[in-house]
């Protein structure tokens, strides 16, 4: 099998989701383009302004269709500014998009679009659901119940939050507390609300069964959640950031707690790195971005595809992302 299959060669697309929809794979990603907004530790180089989905029968080799754009910033009624890393859950035959975008305030929020198949159009709702902040929303689907995880600091605002309430002021915990946490929230029924307050993610030390440390970055959360399910555990894989590495950890249950496991992906070119996760007829896969198309410019990424191994024990092999 192929190493590696750069998806869009034609275009810059970041942040990938990707589920299997009756069959056949579909991918939702960002799209980057050159803006010209200058870039900072704010993400205002991130100007995203709408998404176009991609499917495939067949991950390494097939024709990757390009469906066209399917929501734009100017039909969503709340929008200010930067459509980032979206997803879609299917249930009952309706297709609902969850995306991040800031409101007229530049603060983030996460709104939802509905289609009547998975390649769109979406159609956005009127305002983000209630009590929605920051950013990357993934959603997992457990029988009847929908998870979303979420969150992301720095450009993504988690840092302003604390028990789901704003802060006055940002906070980054210092080095010796624990890590400021994803989230993870059940949607309703209609899936276009959260069904309970959102609950932190927590992430253990193997060696101490305590709470990762704020100050240990290469393996604490930052941003780019994903779950995934293998051999009946629940795999919580996540950005570190500053640190540019894709880590995961493994739980009984979505809500966890998950206990640190490693390092899926070393570093790629670019500052953000950024995944999905899934299996399609009998092989695992991740999906992801790096900047080598656009020789290093951050902001204009490129979407990828990787065969993922585990090894006996249910280990993921770490995979070299080919940055530093
Ligand atoms: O694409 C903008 C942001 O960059 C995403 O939301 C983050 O996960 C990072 O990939």
């Amino acid at each position: 099998m192929k190493k590696e299959r750069y998806l869009v060669p034609q275009d810059y697309m970041a942040d990938p989701a990707v589920h299997v929809f009756n069959g056949r794979v579909y991918i939702y990603p960002s799209h980057d383009w050159d803006s010209g907004a200058g870039e900072n530790d704010n993400g205002d180089h991130f100007e995203m302004k709408d998404y176009h989905v991609f499917s495939t029968d067949d991950i390494m080799e097939g024709e990757v269709i390009d469906h066209g754009k399917v929501l734009d910033v100017a039909d969503i009624p709340w929008a200010g500014r930067q459509l980032w890393d979206c997803d879609v859950a299917e249930k009952d035959g309706k297709y609902y998009m969850y995306f991040p975008l800031k409101d007229k305030n530049d603060v983030f929020h996460i709104g939802v679009a509905v289609a009547d198949k998975p390649e769109g159009p979406f159609i956005p709702q009127p305002d983000p659901i209630r009590g929605s902040y920051s950013i990357d929303p993934a959603v997992f689907r457990e029988g009847d119940d929908y998870y979303m995880y979420f969150g992301g600091l720095w450009g993504g605002q988690l840092q302003r939050y604390r028990d789901n309430k704003a802060l006055e002021e940002p906070h980054l915990e210092p080095d010796e507390n624990p890590a400021i946490p994803s989230r993870i929230v059940r949607l309703t029924e209609d899936m276009l609300q959260f069904a309970e307050e959102p609950r932190p993610i927590v992430i253990l030390d193997p060696a101490t069964g305590e709470p990762l440390k704020a100050g240990d970055n290469t393996r604490r959360f930052f941003e780019a959640s994903w779950m995934h399910k293998y051999n009946g555990k629940y795999y919580f894989s996540y950005s570190t950031g500053d640190t540019h590495r894709l880590c995961y950890a493994v739980g009984d249950n979505p809500y966890g707690p998950f206990t640190y496991q490693g390092c899926i992906m070393t570093p790629v070119v670019g500052w953000t790195t950024h995944h999905a996760i899934i299996e399609h007829k009998g092989k695992w896969y991740i999906f992801h971005h790096d900047c080598v198309p656009s020789g290093g410019k951050t902001w204009l990424r490129s979407l990828k595809v990787t065969p993922l191994e585990y090894d006996a024990d249910g280990h993921i092999i770490t995979i070299d992302g080919g940055g530093t």
